[in-house]
């Protein structure tokens, strides 16, 4: 990647990943098969959840996959969503699908998940792939874990020995990450601190930090006061705060202070054009992954 600050660039990082897959595509529609096809099941008009599912079917466009996007309003009932998750399961045309989350709060999210074949989980939700991954066994990795994993490594980032603090133990990012930086392998090896709502001197805990990543969704959750000099910071909110100003009425802002940050550490992921373009590029990783012959 060409460096000229101290930014990891994820937009520029996916797009480098991108064109590697499509390369891939190419080599498998020469050889006579169908291109890896993804599908989205998206629930109601949650406006973030729109925008993040257009740019996965966008996504699939650009690298040459196949995609189908399923959409149905939000009083769908569970059993008819457990239904078309089976009707995914059994389609051989498909290779992976996701439920985009959340889902209405009628819906038992973690039922969905469960009812998904682990061998189209192309989200590494379901249990039998999180168990793999806490055993270091092949697995869907989940995107956005995923997608952190590969912008430390392709910039360099030392993580062995390192004292890596992650803010937020979610299911999806906090929980798998503290795993993944804590694996025996490249971009691993790290002592890991998984902090919550519930740790006391937050600030002790971050000033420890060779690597922060935040993943709390609360705008500005980290200042420039509890960062190390030098540290990595992976900035993983995407909050979106009014602004009158803006275009569409909001600015998306991370839970990292950028502006007071980013001279304090040494390298920092943007909020937009961070995290969230290399979520999107890992799940068609894992698309790829998922396209068998
Ligand atoms: N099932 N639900 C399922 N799988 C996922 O992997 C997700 N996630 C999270 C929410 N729910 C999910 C996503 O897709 C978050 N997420 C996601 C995906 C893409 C982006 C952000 C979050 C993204 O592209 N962000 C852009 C800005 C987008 C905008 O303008 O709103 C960025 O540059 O950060």
């Amino acid at each position: 990647m060409i460096q000229n600050d101290n930014i990891i660039d994820g937009k520029s990082l996916s797009q480098v990943i991108k064109q590697e897959i499509s390369e891939e595509v190419k080599k498998i529609v020469q050889s006579g098969h169908r291109a890896p096809h993804l599908a989205a099941i998206l629930i109601g008009e949650n406006p973030a959840s729109q925008s993040y599912v257009k740019s996965k079917v966008r996504s699939c466009e650009q690298v040459g996959f196949r995609s189908t996007l399923i959409q149905k309003e939000a009083d769908i009932s569970e059993d008819e969503l457990l239904e078309l998750v089976d009707q995914l399961n059994k389609n051989e045309e498909i290779d992976g699908f996701i439920v985009q989350l959340p889902l209405p709060k009628h819906i038992d999210e973690m039922k969905v998940t469960m009812a998904i074949d682990p061998e189209k989980d192309v989200d590494g939700f379901h249990p039998v792939n999180v168990g793999k991954m806490s055993l270091g066994l092949d697995c869907f990795l989940p995107a956005t874990p995923y997608g952190i994993i590969q912008m430390l490594d392709r910039y360099g980032v030392e993580t062995s020995g390192k004292q890596c603090v992650i803010i937020g133990r979610s299911n999806i990012v906090g929980t798998p990450m503290s795993i993944l930086m804590s694996r025996k392998m490249k971009t691993g090896n790290a002592t890991v601190t998984l902090t919550h709502s519930r740790t006391q001197n937050m600030k002790e805990e971050l000033l420890r930090a060779d690597i922060i990543i935040a993943a709390i969704g609360y705008p500005n959750f980290v200042t420039a006061d509890m960062v190390k000099e030098g540290a990595v910071i992976i900035d993983v909110g995407i909050n979106r705060v009014e602004d009158a100003a803006a275009k569409r009425g909001y600015r998306l802002v991370g839970d990292v202070d950028f502006e007071a940050c980013k001279n304090k550490c040494s390298l920092i992921t943007p909020v937009p054009g961070g995290v969230g373009p290399m979520t999107v590029t890992s799940l068609l990783l894992n698309t790829l992954k998922a396209r068998k012959f």
